[in-house]
């Protein structure tokens, strides 16, 4: 038999196909990640239990449509509560658990959540060189709920088990054979290799379920005695439920269960745990970033264009920024030209890209060739000249609006026609930086974070005049380099730093009514769930880059109310850099902050001298002021459509800033708060409401259901 079972009118998203000697494969065809949804589950419970119930057929092997087995059960599902009637991937799997025939899943690329658990239910599997399988449900605030947390520890132990599921990460198919987990991996087509096992195994083998194994824990030297010991130690090592640990531990606890429990009892464990998880707050922040994140690169209005080839590039300017922009080409596959007239910084950039390249050797991530083969790709020379031939310049020299100009007008000479120019500047007008040359269409602003080889995030900036065509080609470049690339338009501070303006005001006014960074930071990192507090942030990034930005802040926006900043400034307290800043950086690594009492004393004086009085001020105030300075900022950014959707203020915050992504990002935790409640605590705490968010609170409505012609309404 051949051909589709699936009730009629419905998309057929699986086929079969019978092979000789009472074989049957199954195809997921469900594109574009053949997701398990609820459909998908219903078709191939049917197709099971058609199988099961024909005593010709005595193997069936689950196969992939597109080169992939499959990606995992239908996150978009999650949105919706299952029915009695709904079938989902626990059905599909106990359809197979409790089916007498022969399982083999023939694995063809990813294999990923209820994908790989389906595999797991099979009796074998086969994979190619290109697999690669994992649970990555943690970062979705959840747990592998199909019998992932019971079936992979029977397999591979527990320690193991746990691990992967922690982490969320894929193995490779090679590791895979390695720990057992593919009984074989082959070079061709994994159905054929599929049907051969089969025949060479014979129907009548024994079963080889996961079900009908017990856990071990998996650690040398130590027997099922040593569980609670174990466990205790891997509840420490995540971190606390109320600050983005909620699924880990309910993950360990579920492990738990697979050394304890027999498999039905773990099963019903596991399920639990995953029911209470599919429906919390933090997995439903987590699913928001995944799909928010697969948003970005979709612009509204942008007329269809042709992105255009990338393959070789420029960059102006050999400092920090400049070198780690150099390093991100080279590490996509892109030969790069450093432009830079100082020799002793041709000296440091080099020192950083090689020391960068051994560390990566050192690690076991790079080979030797593959580090000397990078180090050749990148090349610094003086002459603007060498530009003349390359596809794009990014220029990153220093943040001043006339040395910027003079770059692009020798850059606008010396390129050929259709190289793309782009600036890296954090803060300034790319429209203006455009009219000093010829080709304003093909200029666009690139702002990498620091330090731009590591972070993922980057924000394109959109010029009046950047044409379709600059844009898609910038967009498709973002995902070349590896980067989480969103766009914004053109204005003061782009996304991240416009709203990390008024963030940092609330952190300084924090700070003048007598609260210490180390408190204000401690709330911010421990309580809520910031990578690092904003303190310890501004020491990072340089107080000194933060005087110079606040110079132009204040200069387009005010609201300086003390010269703390200016002090800090002219005392040389520029954070780490100097080793002081708003703290002392002591220890052998000059690294750890150190509260420091003569900043206090200088802050005191400060707050004195403009009039301000110490107040006594609540942990949950300081999220409140921090955070919801973001959300009103954001919330105008929107509705000047300098941002094209919530989610991309999300995405910039969570992979630029450090924002918790267990709270979605500053515009997803406003829906989590409530809008009326944020927008009402703005109101008390004196600052003008955002149009837009007050509008929104009015309409009793979502920032999530913000929608472009909502703006300005
Ligand atoms: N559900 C729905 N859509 C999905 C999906 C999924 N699981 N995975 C991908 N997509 C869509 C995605 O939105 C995009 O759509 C397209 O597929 C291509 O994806 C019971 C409960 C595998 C690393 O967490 O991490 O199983 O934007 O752009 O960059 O225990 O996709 O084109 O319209 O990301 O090559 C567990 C999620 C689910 C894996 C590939 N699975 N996917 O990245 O492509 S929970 C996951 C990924 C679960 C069970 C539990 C990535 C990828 P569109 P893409 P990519």
């Amino acid at each position: 038999m051949s051909g589709n079972v699936h009730p009629a009118g419905a998309a057929p998203l699986i086929a079969t196909a019978d092979r000789p000697g009472g074989i049957r494969v199954i195809t997921l065809d469900n594109p574009p990640a053949n997701a398990i949804s609820y459909a998908l589950s219903a078709q191939l419970v049917t197709a099971l239990e058609a199988a099961n119930a024909d005593p010709a057929i005595r193997a069936i092997v689950f196969t992939g449509a597109g080169g992939r087995f499959s990606f995992g059960a239908d996150i978009n599902d999650f949105a919706t509560e299952p029915t009695p009637e709904t079938k989902t991937a626990r059905d599909v799997i106990a359809a197979v658990e409790r089916s007498a025939k022969t399982f083999v899943a023939a694995i063809e690329g990813n294999a990923l959540g209820g994908g790989f658990e389906l595999a797991l239910a099979c009796d074998y599997r086969i994979g190619s060189q290109k697999t690669k399988l994992g649970l990555p449900e943690i970062k979705l605030g959840l747990l592998p709920g199909a019998g992932g947390t019971q079936r992979l520890p029977r397999l591979i132990g527990a320690q193991d088990a746990l691990q992967l599921m922690l982490k969320g990460d894929t193995i490779a198919a090679e590791e895979a054979r390695n720990k057992g987990i593919l009984d074989e991996v082959v070079a061709g087509d994994v159905v054929a290799a599929a049907v051969a096992l089969i025949e060479r195994v014979g129907a009548a083998a024994p079963k080889r379920r996961l079900s009908a194994r017990t856990t071990e824990l998996g650690v040398k030297g130590m027997g099922l005695f040593a569980v609670p010991f174990v466990v205790a130690q891997a509840h420490k090592m995540v971190p606390p439920e109320s600050n983005g640990g909620f699924a880990a531990h309910k993950l360990i606890d579920a492990v738990e269960a697979s050394l304890e429990l027999d498999f039905a009892h773990g099963l019903a464990r596991e399920f639990r745990l995953f029911d209470e998880l599919v429906r919390s707050a933090p997995s439903a922040a987590l699913q928001h970033v995944f799909f928010a994140e697969r948003q970005l690169g979709k612009i509204p209005d942008l007329p269809a264009a042709e992105p255009q080839e990338i393959t070789t590039a420029g960059v102006i300017g050999a400092g920090t920024m400049g070198t780690g922009i150099a390093i991100t080409f080279a590490n996509a596959g892109i030969p790069v030209i450093l432009i830079e007239p100082a020799d002793e910084q041709i000296e440091r950039s080099k020192q950083m890209v090689f020391g960068m390249f051994a560390h990566q050797v050192q690690r076991g991530r790079l080979t030797q060739e593959e580090a000397w083969k990078l180090g050749q790709s990148i090349s610094w020379e003086t002459d603007y000249g060498e530009l003349a031939g390359v596809d794009i310049v990014v220029e990153a020299v220093f943040e001043n609006m006339d040395v910027k100009k003079q770059v692009f007008s020798r850059l606008d000479a010396i390129c050929k026609p259709q190289a793309i120019l782009a600036s890296n500047t954090s803060t300034l007008d790319i429209d203006e930086m455009a009219a000093v040359t010829r080709r304003p269409d093909r200029f666009v602003g690139l702002h990498f974070f620091a330090p731009a080889n590591i972070m993922k995030l980057l924000e394109i900036v959109r010029g009046a005049h950047t044409s379709p065509q600059t844009l898609t080609t910038a967009v498709k470049l973002g995902k070349t380099l590896r980067k989480v690339a969103v766009v914004s338009a053109n204005a003061f501070g782009f996304i991240g730093n416009r709203m990390f303006f008024d963030y940092a005001r609330e952190a300084m006014y924090l700070l003048e009514e007598g609260i210490p960074p180390e408190r204000i930071d401690r709330v911010m990192k421990q309580q809520f769930g910031f990578a690092m507090g904003p303190f310890a942030t501004f020491d990072l990034s340089g107080v000194d880059v933060f005087w110079h930005i606040q110079q132009e802040r204040v200069e387009a926006l005010g609201e300086k109310r003390t010269n703390i900043i200016d002090r800090m400034y002219a005392a040389k307290r520029w954070g780490q850099k100097t080793g002081l800043g708003f703290y002392k950086y002591d220890g052998p690594s000059k690294r750890e902050p150190v509260p420091d009492p003569d900043l206090i004393a200088l802050v005191a004086e400060e707050a004195a001298a403009a009039g301000l009085k110490p107040r006594s001020v609540s942990d949950n105030e300081i999220i409140e002021r921090l955070a919801y300075a973001l959300v009103n900022v954001g919330a105008d950014l929107l509705d000047k459509e300098i941002a094209l959707r919530p989610g991309d203020e999300d995405i910039v915050y969570i992979y630029g800033y450090g924002f918790p992504p267990h709270h979605g990002g500053p515009m997803w935790y406003a829906d989590e708060v409530g809008v009326a409640t944020v927008a009402g605590k703005i109101k008390a705490f004196g600052w003008p409401v955002s149009p837009l968010l007050e509008r929104i609170a009015q309409s009793g409505g979502t920032i999530a259901g913000y929608k472009k012609e909502f703006a300005h309404a």
